[in-house]
């Protein structure tokens, strides 16, 4: 019997009038300007505008709506019609809104003019952009080049990017981190040691002629529902779809298309995925194991017998490396041990290797179920095994699909923002620009962080995001960050970073992408890569939340001017009138990806950069593909021990990342509240808890910190026996900054060791 599942605890399937309600509700939060409707009508069309929450990519033959539940919200959330004015500082303090919920500072609506905090009153006051570009200019000179930090969240497009990359380097360092590094960083370390492109394989396509996707920790029906389209043409034409998640998602269960008016007015559901395997939280190594064994199995079988292999034989010869040593540790592993590390039945496992067999082109999905491990980038080369075993990757219909999470995470990194020296074009850019680049690799987000706590970085500059808010230790890493000299903080909203002022700190309100952003040569455009490498432009038209604003670009060049020394090669000023001239900079850096950048930027579904593992050049350090020999089962850097759970930190339907949209996790039927602590019931007995009790969580990590949350709900949930969960980014106060992937560094947020007490 197959492993189809069901999800009662949902409301409904994913999509359906599910998702017309909850957008309904977010224009009752937000009353945007009518015209918002026809914002959402150019989402993610060319010559539209680029959607701003997820990378999912843009399709070459569009339908009518090209936006989801999620990127509606994200829409109307950036198009409210509430204001944060300078007023606002009139009746709140600093300290006070410290007790505010994120989803209360969301609220308050887009931000209107630059502020300054005033230490005297607790206030942010308002200040002019001269005078703010002056101060931090004047700060950022008086320090040590190494003290500072340029962060970016992956919202800002590739111009601005670009720019701001260019500005840390000139200003001396490479402390270019990015939200990636608490997110797919494990891809681009990962991914690029075994296969040798730091970024997913596929491209559109490659989904409209696969047999078979595995996922592996990604849920599209919350976090890319635009996923869910392709997902139900595949499911029309037979393909067949296995997830391994702990956590049953709706999106992964059932859909019903909102923008089919059939589907609708009927009501037809299409299951989603064919089997679905509950792993344990950090049991992927050995559950991809055991699909391994199935094949190994099989193609031993048909050795034997002369019947057609079933691992691609040709292709392990030719392309990779390390398979014998692989396929050793997958022959002399019993299945006793793949069904402890996994929480999986062998019957289970073999029915999900029979439909990967059983599929000519095989396409595996992965998120941060994998990346956010101690182990990431084993679960990641662990995928990779799996795919190459049948010469799954660099053919049509297959290869791997990391899905990214900001609307420009990747682009970012491929314009320079990256704290490795090494990724870098620094021979192209002293050429350039006539400076010389600086050579050692700058900072991650966990030293980042670490050097915050030891009072080494002195100042953050941020393009967009909410790090206090998003990173591990967040208590720890309040206080470390309000001991700064200098915060800038360039954003649209209010959030919990602004809530820790450091000696000087400045918010920078900037324009939303669907905005008119109007610069000396005229409107302009801006551009942004998703997660098929796909480049494409965006313009806004919308009316500016207020006319205080400047683009990310400007401000960028506010900081720059004041802060750098002249020198005629950077030409700020011109650049800022046309945002044209810095694509030119760009395609003149990276040659081979951006060619006639200007010309194809708005080409149906965006033009393509292009991939070498893509086309089987591998550019690894073998020059082949890798196979993985992992050194042990799970993805964890800690024991099982009596009384000690895996808590996974989850995203609900009702949020994005630290931007917390409602109350409603309509999928996992909890309303109303996000203090929940889910559990099995089998857990809720064995602990001697019951079901409505409140709980407190506590940090199992074993250095000997304090890190608590209480006030939790104990909600009977259907989940693996261990593995426990509760929302992002509340639970950030559990995570210990050291409990990272061992090689990219990125924050293990789906497995923290944690106790619980009554
Ligand atoms: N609406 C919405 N959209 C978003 C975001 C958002 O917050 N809200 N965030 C954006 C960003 S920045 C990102 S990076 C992406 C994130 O999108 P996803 O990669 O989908 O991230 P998560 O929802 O955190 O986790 C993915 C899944 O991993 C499962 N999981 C947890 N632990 C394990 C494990 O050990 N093994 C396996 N196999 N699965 C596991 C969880 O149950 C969950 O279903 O989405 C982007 N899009
Ligand atoms: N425990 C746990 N921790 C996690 C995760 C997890 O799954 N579990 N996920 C991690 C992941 S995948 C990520 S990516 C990080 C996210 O970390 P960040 O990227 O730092 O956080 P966001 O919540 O995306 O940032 C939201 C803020 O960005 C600003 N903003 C929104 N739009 C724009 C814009 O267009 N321009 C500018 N300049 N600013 C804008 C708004 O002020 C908003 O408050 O969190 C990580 N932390
Ligand atoms: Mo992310």
């Amino acid at each position: 019997m197959a492993d189809t599942i069901e999800n009662p605890e949902s409301e409904g399937p994913a999509g359906g009038w599910g998702s017309v309600r909850s957008i309904a509700h977010m224009f009752g939060d937000n009353k945007p300007s009518p015209a918002v409707i026809e914002t959402l009508l150019r989402q993610n069309k060319p010559g539209g505008f680029m959607c701003v929450s997820c990378a999912w990519p843009k399709p070459v033959n569009y339908h009518p709506f090209e936006f989801c539940e999620n990127g509606a919200k994200a829409t109307i959330s950036d198009l409210t019609s509430a204001r944060c004015t300078p007023d606002f500082w009139n009746d709140h303090t600093v300290t006070e809104l410290r007790s505010w919920k994120d989803y209360d500072l969301e609220q308050t609506g887009r931000l209107t003019h630059p502020l300054r905090y005033d230490a005297g009153t607790d206030r942010y006051v308002e200040v002019k952009w001269e005078e703010a570009f002056e101060n931090i200019g004047a700060t950022l000179k008086s320090l040590s080049k190494e003290s500072v930090v340029f962060y970016s969240s992956g919202h800002a497009g590739l111009e601005a990017s670009y720019l701001y990359a260019l500005l840390a380097r000139v200003y001396g360092n490479n402390n270019l981190p990015q939200s990636s590094n608490m997110c797919h960083e494990t891809t681009s370390v990962g991914l690029q040691k075994v296969i040798g492109s730091p970024v997913g394989t596929i491209v559109w396509d490659d989904l409209e002629k696969a047999d078979a996707f595995f996922f592996f920790g990604q849920n599209p029906g919350s976090n890319s529902p635009r996923f869910l389209h392709p997902l139900q043409e595949a499911k029309k034409r037979g393909a067949r779809i296995v997830t391994f998640n702990p956590v049953v998602e709706q999106g992964l269960v059932s859909f019903v298309n909102p923008q089919s008016p059939v589907d609708m007015l009927t009501g037809h559901e299409t299951q989603i995925s064919d089997e679905y395997l509950q792993v344990q939280a950090g049991g992927d190594i050995a559950a991809i194991l055991g699909l391994c064994k199935v094949v190994v199995e099989a193609d031993d079988r048909a050795h034997a017998d002369g019947s057609k292999r079933v691992i691609d034989v040709a292709f392990i010869d030719e392309h990779t490396t390390g398979f014998d040593m692989f396929t050793a540790l997958v022959r002399a592993t019993d299945w006793a041990e793949i069904e402890r590390e996994s929480g999986l039945t062998q019957d289970a496992i073999r029915r999900a290797g029979e439909i990967y067999i059983g599929a000519q082109r095989v396409i595996g999905v992965y998120g941060m179920g994998l990346t956010q491990h101690s182990q990431g980038a084993l679960n990641v080369g662990m995928l990779v095994n799996l795919l190459l075993l049948r010469g799954n990757i660099g053919r049509e219909g297959a290869g791997c699909c990391p899905v990214r999470g900001h609307s420009n995470v990747q682009g970012q990194r491929t314009v320079g923002i990256a704290e490795k020296a090494k990724l870098i074009p620094m021979d192209k850019l002293k050429e350039l620009f006539d400076f010389n680049p600086p050579t050692e690799d700058g900072t991650t987000i966990v030293d980042a962080v670490k050097g915050l706590m030891a009072g080494k970085i002195k100042a953050f500059i941020s393009l967009g995001g909410n790090l206090v808010r998003a990173v591990p230790d967040q208590k720890h890493m309040e206080r470390a960050w309000a001991n700064q000299d200098l915060i800038v903080i360039v954003s649209t909203k209010l959030n919990r970073s602004h809530l820790f002022p450091g000696k000087q700190a400045y918010i920078l309100p900037c324009l939303s992408r669907a905005e008119i952003d109007a610069q000396a040569s005229g409107p302009q455009s801006v551009s942004t890569e998703d997660s098929f490498s796909h480049i494409s432009g965006s313009i806004g038209k919308r009316t500016p939340a207020s006319k205080h604003l400047k683009s990310e670009l400007a401000t960028v060049v506010g900081i720059a001017k004041a802060t750098l020394s002249a020198n005629p090669k950077l030409k700020w000023d011109e650049w800022l009138g046309d945002y044209s001239l810095v694509r030119e900079l760009i395609e003149k850096t990276y040659p081979k990806d951006f060619k006639d950048y200007n010309a194809r930027m708005f080409q149906p579904g965006g033009f393509y950069r292009g991939n070498d593992a893509h086309n089987r050049v591998w550019k690894t350090e073998e020059k082949k593909a890798v196979f993985t020999t992992p050194k042990q089962l799970n993805a964890l850097s800690f024991q099982n021990a009596g009384g000690r759970f895996r808590l996974v930190t989850m995203r609900s339907n009702d949020q994005f990342n630290t931007t917390i949209y409602g109350y409603s996790d309509r999928f996992r039927g909890i309303e109303g509240t996000r203090d929940v602590l889910l559990m099995s019931q089998s857990d809720i007995d064995t602990a001697g808890l019951s079901e409505g009790q409140v709980v407190k969580l506590v940090s199992d990590f074993g250095d000997g910190v304090r890190r608590e949350l209480g006030g939790l709900v104990v909600t009977a949930h259907n989940l693996p026996i261990g593995t426990i969960g509760a929302y992002y980014p509340e639970a950030n106060v559990l995570n210990a900054i050291d409990h990272h992937d061992e090689m990219s560094k990125t924050p293990a947020s789906k497995a923290i060791p944690v106790r619980i007490e009554a």
